[in-house]
C-alpha cells in the first residue's frame, strides 16, 4: 500500500489488558480525543523500536495521566505532584543502564514542579521528559495552568487570563533553553497527522539521546483536552493548530551536547576516612529474642474512632522491637469519627516489597461492615478475628478459620470500651503467636502516657490472650451456623 505498512496491533510496550477496572480492560481511562493516549502511543512505539522497553522506567505524574503505569509494560513509579524529574534523577543515578522517562502535564511540570524541572535540566540529568501542554489543569476540572493563554477562560480565570493579574503564559522550552546544560529541547504538536509524525521523531530522538548517554532532553507536546476545553475532539485539534501553536511556536530550541568542563576527580574515601575519624563498629541492635516471631500480613478494619490505626501501629512497633521488617499502611475516609478505617500491617524477616496487602493472612474485623467487606479477601487457610460472639446468621467464611472474640464486650467489662482494640491485639498475639506478648506490654509502656489508661491496656492485652486460651478451642473451625468453636 504505497510503501506504508499497515499494522493492526498495539505496541508491545503496552500491556495486553489494562487491569485498572474489572470491565473495559481494552481501553484507557482518557476522554475521547485526549492527546495523552496519542502521546503514550508515540512513546510506546519508540521504546519498542529502540529495543529499550525492558530497561525503561516510566515516572507517572499526578494529573490525568496518573494511571500511565496501567498501560506501559515497563518499570513504573508514580510520584507526588511535580516531583517526577527529582524521582527520575534518583532512578537514573541508581540505575544508569535504565532508560528513565518523566511524563508530566503542564500543571504538574510548569506549576507545582517548576523547581524540579529547572534543576533537573540544569544538572543535565541523562533523562527524557515528555511534557504534555494542554493549556489547562485537566484532572481537577480546568483551573488555569501556567500555559493557559491570555484571555483563555478557566475555572480560576473566569474572565479570561489577564496578563496584569496572572502573568503571561510560561514558555517552558524557551525557559530551559536559556540553561547551558540541556542537550535537546523541542516543541511538537498533536494537531494533525503530519505533526504527530514529527512528534514521534522527537520522542524517539530524545530516547535515543538518553540511550547514548547524551544528557537531558525535553519534548513539549501540545495536546488536545477536548473535555475541559468543551470542544469536539476535531475542533480541539484544530484549536491547537490555529490558536495554541501561535502562542507556543513549534521548533527545536536546543540540539547539541553541552560542552562542560570535566568534573574534578574525587578520591574514593569512606566517610570515616574523609572525616579522619575511626571507623565505628557496625551498630547491631541487641536482639532480645530470636524465637517466636512470625511473618504475617494483617488487615485491621472497623469504624474510625475504634483505634484501628493505633492497633496497627502498636503491632508494627512490636515488630520493630523484635528487629523485624515492618510496614504499616493506613487508609481512612475524610470523616474523623464513624467513617470506615482500615490499615495494613506486614511483619517480615525479609525486606517488604509492597505496603499493600490485597490478600491478608489475618483479617481483624472490628465491625460487621468490615467483616462482610473484607472476609473474602483473606487467603485460603487464613484467619478472621471478628469482634462478636458469633458470625451474622446469614454469613459464613469458607476459606479461612474464624475466631470470634467479643473484644468490645470484654473491654466494657474491664472498664472502658476504648480498649477493645487492645483486647483484640492480645487475641491476635495469642492466636497467631506472631510476636511475644511481653513485647506488647513494652510497647504500651513506651507509648501510653496516661498511667490509668496504661493499666487498662495491660489488662486488655491479658484479657484478649486469656479469651483465646480459655474460650477458644485450639484448631477451632468456624461452623456453618456461624459459631467459632
Ligand atoms: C500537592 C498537590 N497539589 C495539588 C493537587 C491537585 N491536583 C491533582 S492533578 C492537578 C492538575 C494536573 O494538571 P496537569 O498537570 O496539567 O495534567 P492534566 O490533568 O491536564 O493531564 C492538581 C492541581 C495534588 N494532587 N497534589
Ligand atoms: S480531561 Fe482533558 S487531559 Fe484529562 S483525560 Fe480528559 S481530555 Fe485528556
Amino acid at each position: 500500500m504505497n510503501g506504508y505498512e499497515v499494522i493492526h496491533e498495539k505496541s508491545p510496550a503496552f500491556y495486553d489488558r489494562y487491569e485498572r477496572k474489572g470491565e473495559l480492560q481494552h481501553q484507557t481511562h482518557y476522554c475521547p480525543g485526549c492527546g495523552h493516549g496519542v502521546a503514550h502511543k508515540l512513546i510506546a512505539e519508540a521504546l519498542t523500536e529502540l529495543g529499550v522497553q525492558d530497561r525503561a522506567i516510566l515516572v507517572s505524574p499526578v494529573g490525568c495521566s496518573v494511571f500511565a503505569y496501567y498501560y506501559f509494560d515497563v518499570g513504573n513509579v508514580q510520584v507526588a505532584h511535580g516531583r517526577a524529574p527529582a524521582a527520575a534523577t534518583a532512578l537514573k543515578r541508581a540505575h544508569p543502564e535504565s532508560i528513565v522517562i518523566s511524563y508530566q502535564g503542564d500543571g504538574d511540570l510548569a506549576a507545582i514542579g517548576t523547581a524540579e524541572i529547572v534543576h533537573a535540566a540544569n544538572r543535565g540529568e541523562n533523562i527524557c521528559v515528555f511534557f504534555i501542554n494542554n493549556s489547562i489543569y485537566g484532572m481537577t476540572g480546568g483551573q488555569m495552568a501556567p500555559t493557559t493563554l491570555v484571555g483563555q477562560v478557566s475555572t480560576t480565570s473566569p474572565w479570561g487570563r489577564r496578563p496584569g493579574n496572572e502573568g503571561l503564559p510560561l514558555h517552558v522550552c524557551e525557559l530551559l533553553a536559556s540553561l547551558e546544560t540541556p542537550t535537546y529541547i523541542e516543541r511538537v504538536a498533536l494537531n494533525d497527522m503530519k505533526n504527530i509524525m514529527k512528534a514521534k521523531k522527537a520522542v524517539k530522538k530524545a530516547l535515543e539521546i538518553q540511550k547514548n548517554g547524551g544528557g537531558f532532553s525535553l519534548v513539549e507536546i501540545l495536546s488536545p483536552c477536548p473535555t475541559i476545553l468543551k470542544m469536539d475532539p476535531i475542533v480541539a485539534r484544530k484549536w491547537i493548530g490555529e490558536t495554541l501553536m501561535k502562542a507556543f511556536p513549534l521548533g527545536v530550541f536546543r540540539d547539541h551536547k553541552p560542552d562542560l568542563p570535566p568534573n574534578a576527580k574525587v578520591p574514593h574515601k569512606s566517610v570515616a576516612e574523609a572525616l579522619e575519624v575511626e571507623e565505628a563498629a557496625p551498630q547491631v541492635p541487641a536482639v532480645r529474642r530470636h524465637h517466636h516471631t512470625r511473618d504475617l500480613t494483617v488487615k485491621i478494619a472497623g469504624f474510625g474512632g475504634q483505634g484501628i490505626l493505633l492497633m496497627g501501629q502498636l503491632l508494627a512497633e512490636m515488630g520493630l522491637r523484635e528487629n523485624m521488617e515492618v510496614c504499616w499502611l493506613p487508609s481512612y475516609g475524610p470523616e474523623m469519627r464513624s467513617g470506615s478505617a482500615h490499615c495494613h500491617v506486614t511483619l517480615a524477616h525479609d525486606r517488604i516489597g509492597t505496603p499493600l496487602i490485597s490478600q491478608p493472612e489475618v483479617l481483624i474485623a472490628m465491625n460487621e461492615l468490615s467483616l462482610r467487606k473484607f472476609a473474602a479477601s483473606v487467603v485460603s487457610g487464613g484467619l478472621v478475628l471478628y469482634n462478636q460472639t458469633r458470625l451474622p446468621e446469614d454469613f459464613s467464611v469458607s476459606q479461612a478459620r474464624v475466631v470470634c472474640v467479643p473484644a468490645s464486650e470484654i473491654a466494657d467489662r474491664i472498664g472502658s470500651a476504648k480498649v477493645a482494640n487492645v483486647v483484640m491485639l492480645g487475641a491476635l498475639l495469642e492466636e497467631t503467636e506472631c510476636l511475644p506478648a511481653e513485647s506488647a506490654v513494652d510497647v504500651l509502656e513506651a507509648t501510653v502516657k496516661n498511667p490509668k489508661l496504661l493499666d487498662l491496656d495491660k489488662l486488655a492485652i491479658a484479657a484478649g490472650r486469656g479469651y483465646i486460651d480459655t474460650e477458644v478451642e485450639v484448631g477451632a473451625v468456624s461452623q456453618p451456623d456461624g459459631y467459632s468453636y
